[in-house]
């Protein structure tokens, strides 16, 4: 039985859960984390040195850092079109798996934390200004990757959908100035059609909302 360590409300625990669900994983998830059960007792740490969420641990593995327990699932009960066997047909999903968690969520969560967590009377709207040009930028990598897809591998949804997509829910509904992607609008549209996503990751902030 596998066993997440982490709030529903994390984009990072988001994306694990999406991938449990879309494999069909017998699983549990308890909820640790800001405002949950604490992340800085030995136990948890022994799990996640950082204390951070997620944690998951799956029998004789345990795992921190989302990327990675993406991979390991990914790996241990994706199927072919999943997690691709032929290393050359897998890393060129690999690289927008790589770039989506870190350059492409990275990027969005800096209008999270500028819409959601900031105090409206501490936030500077320059910095707004500067995140907005940056993921755009980056939005339009993925608007052209994409073309009609449906997905990044073309036909079917893989681990890179997961890695790049979790960010979506947040990339269309914070409050900042979204250029016009048809393409990533269309993307994000058939991804909200899938239950594990509409499930596990359009997922209420509200409780975020000045928690800086
Ligand atoms: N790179 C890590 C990031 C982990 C992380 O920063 N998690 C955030 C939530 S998204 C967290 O633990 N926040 C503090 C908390 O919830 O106590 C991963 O992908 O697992």
């Amino acid at each position: 039985m596998i066993t997440v360590y982490g709030r529903r409300n994390s984009s990072s625990v988001q994306l694990v859960m999406w991938a449990i669900h879309e494999l069909g994983l017998e699983h549990e998830r308890l909820d640790y984390g800001h405002g949950h059960a604490a992340t800085n007792t030995d136990a948890y740490l022994s799990m996640n040195p950082m204390g951070r969420v997620p944690a998951l641990v799956d029998g004789p593995v345990s795992l921190f850092e989302s990327a990675a327990i993406l991979r390991y699932l990914a790996a241990q009960y994706g199927d072919e079109d999943f997690w691709p066997s032929n290393p050359e047909r897998r890393a060129e999903l690999d690289k927008w798996a790589e770039w989506g968690k870190n350059t492409f969520t990275e990027a969005v969560l800096d209008i999270f934390v500028y819409d959601v967590r900031l105090d409206p009377q501490t936030r500077d709207p320059a910095v707004l200004h500067d995140a907005a040009q940056k993921v755009s930028g980056l939005a339009r990598l993925l608007e052209d990757r994409i073309g009609t897809g449906p997905f990044l591998s073309s036909d079917t949804l893989t681990f890179a959908d997961i890695a790049c997509g979790h960010i979506l829910y947040r990339y269309f509904n914070l409050d900042w100035p979204r250029p016009e992607l048809p393409n990533l609008k269309s993307y994000y549209e058939r991804l909200k059609k899938r239950s594990a996503f509409s499930e596990h990751v359009m997922v209420s902030y509200e409780d975020l909302r000045g928690s800086y």
